[in-house]
């Protein structure tokens, strides 16, 4: 007997990736539901080679669901989590929304599957900001080796990552410009066609944007409260796939080979790193694609124990709905849940 689970967000960028996944994965479902707004009752979406059609969350009854997969945004999930939790259903939520609660996990299973205990107490698991979940990946198995005392990073981050629309708003300028017409900005602050705009989310008191002061506590809460972070989030005309150029200082010292071997052996990671020309990954090459992937490691000369690398991963996928379904799948095989159908 499977698991009766339903996508919230489905007809949206991360949405419609937890169902492909769930597909693709094989998680073992008996039924599939796709929610969205009350715009989109009826909406056809795909799992599988199955179409779904849109049910609308306003008023949706979750005490026949097993597992929620949450991706409609910050403010819905608000709303709607603790009512979905309350009807016995877990919550695994992509929002910012809960991340930031004590006693609400935020899990990447490759880094702190442990911590996924305490979610009984809210029903509500978080998953990390996309940023945060490859950088985590290629950090863990390294802090483990040399501990790591302070990371800086600069991220290049696609406009995947602010939802359809905003991957719409990119093409419509860049098709307007080629064609001469008036360039419109709506979704982001400046020109995203042929331009970089550093800022995403909104600014802090200090001078940070909301998404550089997310990094900082993500990291924090999933690896290690010790480490010291500084980011720079910037956004790139790219459709999907997140970069990031990642400084790491170290307590002990570690070579540029050493990492690179532990690197080869981590779980999530993918080292594809030639000292050569085209002898990396870039976005274009992760869209699609599960693993975060690490080029260009290299020892950093300005530090005692310093290494400089490049992580690229797919956002929507191990930044979002990979991530989403791994968390179930660590569920379950911990047996931390069972289909409801089998407990009556
Ligand atoms: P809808 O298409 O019905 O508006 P993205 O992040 O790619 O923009 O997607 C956002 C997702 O969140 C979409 O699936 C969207 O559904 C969903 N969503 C937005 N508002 C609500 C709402 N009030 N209730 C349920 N889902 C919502
Ligand atoms: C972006 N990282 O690329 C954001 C999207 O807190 O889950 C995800 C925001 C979040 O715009």
């Amino acid at each position: 007997m499977g698991f009766r689970v339903a996508v919230v967000g489905a007809t949206g960028n991360v949405g419609r990736e937890m169902l492909d996944i769930l597909a693709e994965r094989r998680f073992p479902v008996d039924e599939v539901i796709a929610v969205a707004s009350s715009r989109s009752i009826g909406t056809e979406v795909s799992f599988g080679d199955k179409t779904l059609k849109c049910k609308s969350l306003e008023n949706y009854d979750f005490s026949g669901v097993d597992i929620c997969l949450m991706s409609a945004g910050g403010a819905i999930s608000k709303e709607y989590s603790p009512r979905i939790a309350a009807q016995h259903c877990v919550v695994i939520d992509n929002s910012s929304a809960w991340r930031y609660e004590s006693d609400v996990p935020l899990i990447v299973p490759e880094v702190n599957a442990d911590a996924i205990i305490g979610f009984s107490k809210r029903n509500i698991i978080a998953n990390p900001n996309c940023s945060t979940a490859q950088l985590v990946v290629a950090l863990k198995p390294l802090h483990d080796k040399a501990k790591i005392l302070r990371v800086v990073v600069s991220t290049y981050q696609s406009v995947s990552g602010a939802g359809k629309e905003a991957m719409d708003e990119l093409f419509a300028q860049t098709r307007a410009i080629f064609v001469s017409d008036p360039v419109q900005s709506n979704k982001f602050p400046k020109r995203m066609a042929f331009n970089v705009i550093p800022q995403i989310d909104v600014f802090m008191e200090d001078g940070s944007t909301k998404e550089e002061w997310k990094m900082m506590v993500e990291v924090k809460k999933i690896l290690d409260p010790k480490i010291k972070l500084s980011a720079t989030c910037v956004r790139v005309p790219v459709f999907i796939g997140h970069s990031e150029a990642v400084n790491i200082e170290f307590e002990n010292p570690i070579s540029a080979d050493e990492a690179r071997d532990i690197l080869r052996e981590a779980p999530g990671c993918l080292v594809i790193d030639k000292r050569e020309p085209g002898g990396y990954i870039t976005p274009h090459e992760a869209a699609g694609e599960d693993a975060t992937y690490i080029s260009r490691i290299r020892e950093d000369p300005t530090v005692e124990n310093g290494l400089i690398l490049w992580c690229v991963a797919d956002n929507l996928r191990k930044g979002a709905a990979l991530n989403a379904v791994q968390i179930a799948e660590t569920l379950i095989n911990r047996k931390l849940i069972v289909p409801k159908q089998k407990a009556a």
